[in-house]
């Protein structure tokens, strides 16, 4: 390749580096928007404006169902709805889990949390040497979580179903941060068979009811001082139109060295 195509290249390359890291933060990454109001831990819809200004991710899996994850904050504590329109029997659990620290790694430590709401709500804590959530932390004073089998008030599916509702107070899981880890798995029995089909977000295959992937393959979190998170992530947006700008620059450079 000639040194004057060079740039170019350079330019192209910064271009698919910087769009492929995108597209892959955007599958695992939510911007999270400050609340206009807190909702109420009921475990369900209690009103159909409760959940309607939060970021939304859906979550399409391979065996047809939906998992809805909405989420907003207010700076001390998280709030997130997980919503399955096709889960209709109360007989599974919704789980948060965060890393306080968002510094990923092997195993599940102590600055990394689960959050695990099934017939009672409980919190475990990283043991250094695993990612099983085996041990058992005391749930903090706000920590708050209810499930709930409804269709009111819900945008998603047209019959009773079930949704999981969680406040987590950030303060007392570790220093306040605006962006941290996060990893969600929900599971139910079959509706028809007593099988239990597990799911998570990120999706991995192997997600299983108390077993955590690496905290370095978790997602991540932004919380945004704006009410509104647009749809189509700003990040993705931003880097993409710089990468173009570059690519302008060099082509530029190029074009007035060429008539030198
Ligand atoms: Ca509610
Ligand atoms: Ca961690």
């Amino acid at each position: 390749m000639s040194m004057r195509n060079s740039p170019l290249a350079f330019g192209l390359a910064i271009l698919v580096v910087v769009a492929s890291q995108s597209a892959f933060a955007d599958d695992s990454s939510i911007t999270i928007p400050i609340l206009g109001g807190k909702p109420i831990i009921d475990g369900v819809w209690t009103s159909p404006q409760e959940w309607s200004q939060a970021s939304l991710t859906s979550v399409n899996y391979t065996d047809g169902t939906q998992l809805v994850i909405k989420a907003k904050h207010d700076w001390n504590s998280l709030y997130v709805l997980l919503e399955m329109p096709d889960d209709y029997v109360s007989d599974g659990h919704g789980a948060i889990c965060l890393d306080t620290l968002n510094d990923g790694g092997p195993y599940m430590n102590s600055d990394d949390y689960c959050i695990v709401l099934g017939s009672s709500l409980r919190a475990y804590r990283g043991d250094d040497r695993t990612t099983i959530m085996k041990n058992e932390f005391p749930i903090t004073q706000e920590t708050e979580g209810a499930r709930g089998l409804s269709g009111n008030n819900s945008p998603y599916g047209s019959r009773d179903h079930m949704s999981y509702e969680f406040k987590v107070p950030l303060k007392e899981y570790g220093q306040l941060a605006t962006q941290y880890g996060m990893y969600i798995t929900y599971d139910t029995r079959g509706q028809t068979d007593n099988y239990q089909h597990y799911y998570s977000w990120p999706d991995f295959d192997t997600a299983s009811y108390l077993d955590a992937p690496s905290p370095r393959s978790w997602g991540k979190i932004s919380l945004s001082a704006d009410a509104d998170v647009p749809e189509f992530p700003i990040p993705l947006v931003g880097a993409v139109a710089g990468s173009v700008g570059i690519i302008a620059i060099f082509t530029h450079r190029m074009f007035f060295k060429s008539i030198d």
